[in-house]
């Protein structure tokens, strides 16, 4: 079996790389030109297959497509950052979302045969109220959640315009040790670690009272690949069910240092709040469970043990 990954190189990019190697794919990996993309897939650099390419330009991904005429397709690329999206709209919604629609082309004129499984957002649901199923409509809250929402809906227009094997997975927040340090749990793990081993005094935070819904990024990367096993193309809702704030994630991450979060962390910090937030996404995930058998194998107290041992192993090192 042959794959194409798009992103490889981001945190969802290389568990999956790893998950398809155990299980003997031809890994195949979409990566931008001008950036340093190895952090994450060092460890697995000769064993997959890298090729440059952009969401951005439509002449690489048929080219690709074309030579390649992969089995499976994991569409992991884009710009993710949705406080990011505000400053940069238009580029955001030219690759996470129009992005889309020139793979969708490329795969239709290339590779019909290809399974794509497109990276859809618990983002999309905005302020719908808790909890989110494939039911619940989307409401735009980003330029980010705007753009992902274009992308589900044209998957959705391509399945059933042109009989294409397309999934969207509606993932909620997965987060690990490879999450980006923008990301607001990855971003308390290593302030935490730092803090704990006295290189850091403060930390400065947005919003703390908004919920999430954060599983173990692994888990979820096998939710996608579930998805493209089943008998016929389908979106699914992805998440643990259990939501906890931004508040919450702090009180474990510092209880777990044993240290007092309130003499260390500033909340509503102007620069981290966002035009628009979105407050609170659990998910309703019965149709994964049910369906595809899919279950988290992490509990949101262990996730964020793993994170900051992980951080800080590292800043020890
Ligand atoms: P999110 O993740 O926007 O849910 O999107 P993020 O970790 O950025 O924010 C989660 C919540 O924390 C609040 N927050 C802060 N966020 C950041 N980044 N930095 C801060 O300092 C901070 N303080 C408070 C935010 O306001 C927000 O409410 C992630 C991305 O991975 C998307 O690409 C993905 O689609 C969704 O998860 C599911």
């Amino acid at each position: 079996m042959k794959a194409l990954i798009t992103g490889i190189d981001g945190q969802d990019g290389s568990f999956l790389a790893e998950f398809l190697l155990e299980k003997g794919y031809e890994v195949h990996g979409m990566i931008r030109r001008g950036v340093n993309p190895m952090v994450n897939i060092k460890h697995v650099e000769d064993k997959v297959i890298l090729h440059y390419g952009d969401m951005a330009t439509e002449n690489q991904l048929s080219l690709l497509l074309h030579t390649l005429k992969p089995d499976e397709i994991y569409n992991l690329a884009g710009q993710s950052d949705v406080a990011a999206s505000f400053e940069i709209p238009e580029y955001t919604g030219d690759v996470t979302g129009l992005g889309v629609a020139r793979l969708l082309e490329a795969i239709r004129s290339f590779s019909p045969a290809s399974k794509l499984y497109q990276a859809s957002s618990s983002e999309m649901f905005g302020n719908s109220t808790p909890p989110q199923s494939e039911s619940t409509p989307f409401r735009a809250r980003s330029p980010y959640s705007a753009a992902k929402i274009y992308a589900h809906n044209m998957v959705v227009c391509y399945r059933e315009s042109y009989g294409l094997f397309a999934c969207c997975g509606i993932l909620f927040n997965h987060e690990s040790e490879r999450r980006g340090f923008k990301f607001v749990t990855r971003k308390i793990s290593h302030a935490v670690a730092r803090i704990h081993l006295g290189k850091q005094k403060v930390l400065e935070l947005g919003n703390m009272n908004s919920k999430r819904d954060w599983g173990y990024a692994p888990d979820y990367v096998r939710a996608m690949w579930m998805m493209l096993q089943q008998g016929k193309p389908d979106d699914y809702v992805v998440g643990t069910g259990v939501a906890h704030s931004v508040t919450d994630f702090v009180q474990v991450a510092f209880d777990y240092i044993e240290r007092d979060w309130t003499r260390y962390v500033k909340s509503n910090t102007d620069k981290y709040i966002r035009p628009s937030d979105v407050n609170y996404l659990a998910a309703d995930p019965s149709k994964a469970n049910d369906i595809l058998k899919w279950e988290p194998s992490v509990s949101f107290e262990e996730l964020v043990k793993i994170m900051v041992d992980y951080d800080i192993k590292k800043e020890c090192q």
